[in-house]
């Protein structure tokens, strides 16, 4: 990690139907994911929790909006002007991981109208929001957490999923990364002939083939940024994502 504070971009995930957990609240809830690749929301397929996790529903200063993330991290929101006052968390409810999954959500620039949440057990409760979004192109970690609940019908099972919200969802080609191809995280998966979310090692080396490279000198697919180098787009996305509410700057 490096020694200034990491700036995250934070894609706000609206809640379309409320589970019992959240039943009491009227508001809009929206869980917010930390990502450092918001040009990669294009590819998005699903939202991350880890189902042991406590989170909070708090409430915001924005537009009466709750918004849901480990209590540590709405502890720092607290000081980034996200409540009415500074260091205090409005806590509408408290929850697992699990109380939150197969949640349906809307969520920016993906293709798909909805994205369930889903649960990936290599999630860290000190690390951004403890909300991750999923995109299996182009994050190794993503892919094989995907692919393990897609294989594995007794994993699904295990947390009351229902197919329609696993199956469907493939990769979708959003970045080409020379000599990575344009699903690079598939790549590196296949290539490594990685098992499972629990390859550590495995995944290691396979996020060192991808991440740099497809910073750098990965070029995007889709979108009005087509053909556009990432390092040069990255920061107008992020602009234009909180210019329409989608997002938010979060900094630890
Ligand atoms: B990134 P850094 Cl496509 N636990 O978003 C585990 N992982 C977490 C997390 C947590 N609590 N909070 C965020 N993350 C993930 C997209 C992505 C990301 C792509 C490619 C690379 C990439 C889609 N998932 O990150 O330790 C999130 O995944 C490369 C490292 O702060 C977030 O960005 O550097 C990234 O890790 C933040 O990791």
């Amino acid at each position: 990690e490096g020694v200034g504070p990491q700036e995250y971009t934070l894609i706000k995930m609206k809640v379309l139907e409320k589970p019992k957990a959240l039943s009491a609240i009227k508001q809009p809830v929206y869980l917010v994911a930390a990502t450092l690749r918001p040009e990669t929301m294009y590819g998005q397929t699903n939202c991350w929790l880890h189902p042991d996790i406590k989170y909070v529903a708090w409430q915001t200063n924005k537009d009466n909006e709750v918004w849901v993330s480990t209590r540590r991290a709405a502890r720092n929101m607290t000081y980034q002007g996200f409540t009415v006052v500074e260091g205090k968390i409005d806590v509408l409810a408290e929850l697992t991981g699990q109380d939150l999954l197969g949640v349906p959500l809307c969520t920016p620039l993906t293709q798909h109208k909805i994205v369930y949440t889903l649960p990936m057990l290599s999630i860290k409760e000190d690390k951004g929001t403890g909300v991750v979004t999923s995109v299996p192109s182009d994050s190794p970690d993503d892919y094989a957490a995907l692919l393990d609940l897609q294989k594995k019908e007794a994993f699904r099972q295990k947390y009351g999923l229902k197919d329609e919200m696993v199956l469907p969802y493939a990769p979708i080609s959003i970045i080409d990364v020379p000599t990575l191809g344009n699903l690079s995280a598939v790549y590196a998966y296949d290539t490594l002939k990685i098992q499972s979310q629990n390859d550590k090692d495995k995944l290691a080396e396979a996020k060192e083939m991808c991440y740099l490279k497809s910073f750098y000198d990965g070029v995007m697919l889709v979108g009005p940024y087509t053909g556009r180098k990432i390092q040069d787009i990255k920061k107008d996305l992020q602009k234009q994502l909180v210019d329409a509410k989608e997002a938010d700057i979060y900094y630890e």
